[in-house]
């Protein structure tokens, strides 16, 4: 998703915003732009192509600056077009970069249209800049404040002004932004990553502040206008990612680096005990009674999987909610529920406004579980689980679910374990299975190629319906999402037990039907369902567990899993669902590791 970096300094910035929005460069994007401040009028380059296009544009036009800004933009307001990439300016005066939404972008529009501005791109940003510029009277600062007490929504910003050759201001609602400390330079970025290699001092913004930056510091107040100190944090940046090697894409490399993930994100987790996840005393999660669950798309399903294991093993109620509705209701609550808020990036903006909410309504019990130490989330909860996944370079998350699914399952044999309800005998098997996670999940790897026979099938399809049960419903909801988001073919999933109650119109023989068939205690109705679809010409994909004894055979295909793996077996199903929607991709064409439309790590809500 849009990113920013912005530096104050004194040496020529340009190769360093470009290096910067280099590295956010996974998370998708439509176009891209730089401005520097120059004597006389602000200069920009911009492109609509990669970051690449954008550093040869920037050098034919000998960009060069002591103070800049820089962004890749996700569109949200306007079309992906050159007048609506950022950097947006006022007048050659104000140079702003933003990531987020103005929701009153409109009355202000208008109020700024009567003062005498003029509109020359379709974003909802133009308001942004046209404001610090009717506010500007030569403190950047002041009129920054004064703009964004007028924004309604979501925004994270980096201004300069032409009038003030060595200062940069920064403000926040709603979307991440930190202050990076270097020497004789400060900086700007919506994430670390971007900064990778400038500095490792960090400090993160907090909603309503402002950051008046200069090469020699920064200063920081907050919405009041107070100055305030925030703390200052180190942070190491995990290793960058290596060359593809023999893999043609990330998601392709990052499916087969799940044992690893899964092994050293469980690889903490002995003994069980509350201490894996950052709690101070033995007896802190004595206080739940049940569990509130958040997550949008892939991590919404990680929860749908983890509340089985919450109901089974730790015996507790759960709800599973999607952060992006769960954040506007009024729900009833309890306070002994502990609310975990699922999120790779740990900056999803709905998620992370659902954990507000949930704060704001009295929860004090929340729990992060996120693939980055130094995100929004980890911060704001009062206990965390960190996965192990490493960067995830691919906008389809793969790697990044199964160590969620893992640190979920170790959540809920923890619960268990303090609850009483799991014994020591029960929790050494649930430790001897998660020892033998690894090797179960290279074994089902190595069907990639049964798989993409399936894919050269499935490729030419236009719909593809999904069928599960139990924790694999969430697994074939997974599997549906994948495949529609990186393949474009249109699918669905269901719970296999609801195929009658109306999706069985849409089978016939051109319908493929993907079952995920472990060898639990369901898989006899799921039998039943399956024929269901076969009596109405419907062609079968069954991945199915040894020991289902489900054949192929006339419009039946089977992938052959081991043995069933227990508890744990949803994440052996994932992985074969995970590689058929991204070989249909390969050979459908499309950008696997950007797939249109959509963006890594979303900061938008
Ligand atoms: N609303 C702005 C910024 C979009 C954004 O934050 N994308 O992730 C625009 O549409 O330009």
């Amino acid at each position: 998703m849009c990113g920013i970096v912005g530096a104050v300094s004194q040496r020529d910035i340009v190769p360093t915003l470009i290096e910067g929005l280099r590295r956010l460069e996974y998370r998708g994007y439509d176009s891209c732009g730089v401005a520097v401040h120059r004597d006389g009028a602000p200069r920009r380059a911009r492109s609509m192509a990669r970051v690449n296009a954008l550093a040869r544009t920037a050098a034919d036009m000998q960009l060069e600056g002591l103070t800049g800004i820089a962004h890749t933009r996700w569109a949200t307001h306007g079309l992906p077009a050159m007048q609506n990439a950022h950097p947006i300016f006022s007048r050659e005066l104000i140079a702003v970069v933003h990531n987020g939404i103005i929701e009153n972008h409109e009355p202000l529009r208008t109020m700024l249209i009567g003062r005498g501005y003029e509109f020359v791109s379709q974003t909802d940003t133009e308001v942004v800049a046209h404001l610090i510029h009717a506010f500007y009277h030569g403190d950047l600062l002041a009129a920054v404040r004064a703009a964004t007490a007028l924004l309604h929504g979501s925004y994270a910003i980096a201004v300069f002004s032409n009038d003030e050759p060595q200062r940069m201001v920064g403000a926040r609602q709603g979307s991440p932004l930190v202050v990076g400390i270097g020497a004789e330079e400060s900086f700007l970025a919506s994430d670390v990553l971007a900064l990778e290699g400038s500095t490792d001092r960090f400090i993160f913004l907090e909603d309503g502040d402002s950051a008046d930056l200069t090469p020699s510091g920064v200063r920081i107040c907050d919405r009041d206008g107070n100055h305030v100190r925030r703390p200052e944090r180190s942070v190491v940046q995990p290793r960058a990612e290596g060359s593809l090697g023999e893999y043609r894409h990330y998601m392709q490399k990052e499916i087969f680096e799940q044992p690893d993930a899964v092994a050293q994100t469980i690889a903490e987790a002995e003994p069980l005990s509350t201490l894996l996840f950052k709690a101070r005393s033995r007896d802190a999660f004595d206080a739940i009674d049940n569990v509130l669950l958040l997550g949008c798309g892939t991590s919404h399903y990680s929860g749908q999987v983890a509340k089985h294991w919450f109901e089974s093993i730790a015996r507790l109620p759960v709800q599973v909610e999607i952060a992006s509705e769960y954040r506007y209701r009024q729900p009833v609550e309890s306070s002994r529920t502990l609310v975990v808020v699922i999120s790779q990036s740990g900056e999803t903006a709905d998620t992370l406004a659902a954990l507000k909410h949930a704060q704001a309504l009295g929860h004090e019990h929340t729990l992060a579980i996120c693939n980055v130490a130094a995100s929004a989330m980890m911060r704001a909860t009062k206990w965390s689980f960190l996965t192990k996944a490493g960067r995830e370079i691919g906008v389809a998350s793969t790697k990044a679910f199964t160590t969620q699914l893992a640190a979920l399952f170790v959540l809920a044999a923890t619960l268990g374990r303090i609850r009483g309800v799991v014994t020591a005998e029960q929790e050494a098997r649930y430790r001897l299975q998660l020892d033998e996670l690894p090797a179960a999940l290279r074994a089902v790897l190595a069907l990639e190629p049964q798989v993409i026979a399936w894919a050269n099938e499935l490729a030419m399809c236009e719909h593809v319906l999904f069928l599960g049960r139990g924790p694999h419903l969430a697994i074939a909801l997974e599997g549906a999402l994948k495949l529609k988001e990186i393949s474009y073919i249109h699918a669905e999933a269901f719970p296999a037990g609801e195929l009658k109650h109306g999706p069985l119109a849409l089978v016939t023989s051109a319908m493929p039907v993907v079952v995920c068939a472990p060898n639990d205690g369901l898989v006899d109705k799921l039998k039943s369902n399956m024929e269901e679809v076969r009596a109405r010409g419907g062609r079968l994909y069954v991945i199915a567990d040894v020991g289902t004894h489900i054949e192929p055979g006339e419009s039946m295909s089977v992938i052959e899993l081991p043995p069933y793996f227990g508890p744990l077996s949803s994440l052996l199903h994932v992985l074969p669902l995970q590689l058929l929607a991204y070989h249909a991709a390969c050979i459908r064409g499309t950008d696997v590791d950007k797939p249109r439309n959509l963006a890594k790590s979303v900061t938008v809500d």
